[in-house]
């Protein structure tokens, strides 16, 4: 076989003969194959190249996804849960110990076991929502009593504050020459930035909390089996302490758009107050317990939020002459960032329902 994968394969000695190895869905950042085995009673893996321009300190990332994984694995075994090699990701070890190997560029590779007849999904409906809420609230209560320190695989990565300066600082360098196109929705976004920078400065009065999330709730990123039950949560890369806003906020931002984050005809967006009662019972189900009275009362404000953060998130990188998002045209970062604008315009509508529901849930 010429296929240079092949030899990054070999560094993983429990891996035996591959038959081919095939890309697999990829999201915006890393990039995921499938290796199937030649023998079809041996285990098929999932190979990724981890972008180290985005996780730039690879170690501290494995690191919290051996924790994260280790901790998880070991409480599904006290609950005697059955098949737990379908409820929680395995990492294999490369030939020198570790979790991940460097190939001759400098890539960082690792491996997972590919779990067998699960699917994802891309779409949710009322009843995929909630299964989604349950189990990322169980994902994070999970990790509530996790003892060993995990690091920010992004640093600052949901810090709206950061988000608003990188915004300021991209606006002023100008470095594409787009700001006269863009500059009326960098001022509408700013004149937000006060308000929703809120949870950092409760954070620092201490009255906010940061738990082990998992920031980056999207439904694909959450294996089912075939008969639509959740087996398990994945996408771990950016498992690490922040506000639940994080989970709660992101998976809404995503699931709760009638339209897809690209949408370019934004009368197209709306946010969806189905998807948001199915998901937002089934979280609180599960999250209910550990959340304090202030972040049950804030989450309205967390589905705001994301969109929000998210359209200042694509807005600087088209600013920035489009470095960090791959886009599939010239205007795609700019056609996200009107997207997830008009979606945090429409949730902010639907705060008052929202509140109305939480209420009615009877949480606190
Ligand atoms: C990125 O790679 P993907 O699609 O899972 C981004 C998220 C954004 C998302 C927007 C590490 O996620 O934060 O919400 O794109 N992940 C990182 O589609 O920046
Ligand atoms: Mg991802």
């Amino acid at each position: 076989m010429t296929n240079p994968l092949t030899e990054i394969v070999r560094r993983f000695p429990q891996i035996g003969d591959v038959a081919e190895i095939r890309p697999l869905t990829s999201g915006l950042i890393n990039q995921t194959y499938r290796i199937h085995t030649a023998s079809p009673a041996e285990d098929d893996y999932v190979l990724q190249r981890i972008n180290r321009h985005v996780f730039t300190d690879v170690d501290l990332l494995q690191h919290n996804i051996e924790c994260v994984t280790r901790h998880i694995r070991r409480k599904l075994e006290e609950r005697g849960v059955s098949d737990i090699e379908r409820k929680v990701l395995r990492f294999l070890a490369a030939d020198d110990g570790r979790t991940y190997c460097r190939d001759r560029d400098g890539e960082c590779w690792r491996v997972s076991v590919y779990i067998r007849d699960s699917q994802t999904l891309d779409e949710v409906n009322g009843e995929t929502a909630y299964l989604a809420g349950k189990n990322f609230g169980a994902f994070e209560a999970m990790l509530t009593d996790l003892t060993e320190p995990l690091g920010e695989t992004i640093p600052h990565f949901h810090d709206m504050e950061l988000r608003i300066r990188q915004l300021g600082e991209a606006a002023q360098a100008d470095r594409a020459g787009r700001m006269s196109e863009v500059a009326p929705l960098v001022d509408e976004l700013m004149g937000e930035a006060d308000e929703m920078c809120c949870a950092e400065r409760l954070h620092r009065e201490g009255r906010l909390p940061k738990h082990i999330c998992h920031c980056d709730t999207k439904v694909s990123n959450m294996l089912f089996d075939r008969d639509g039950q959740v087996l398990c949560v994945i996408d771990l890369d950016t498992v690490m302490p922040s506000f639940v806003f994080s989970d709660y906020g992101d998976f809404l931002r995503s699931a709760a758009c009638s339209a897809a984050e690209d949408e370019p005809d934004t009368s197209r967006i709306g946010f969806r107050q189905d998807i948001f009662r199915a998901f937002t019972r089934g979280y609180l189900e599960e999250a209910g317990p550990f959340l304090t009275p202030l972040e049950v009362e804030m989450l309205p404000f967390a589905a705001r939020l994301f969109p929000y953060m998210q359209a200042v998130r694509f807005l600087t990188d088209y600013i920035d002459g489009d470095r960090y998002y791959r886009i599939s045209y010239p205007t795609h970062n700019l056609v996200r960032a009107r997207a997830q604008h008009k979606l945090f315009r429409s949730a902010e509508q639907h705060e008052p329902l929202m509140r109305e529901y939480i209420r009615s849930l009877n949480i606190k």
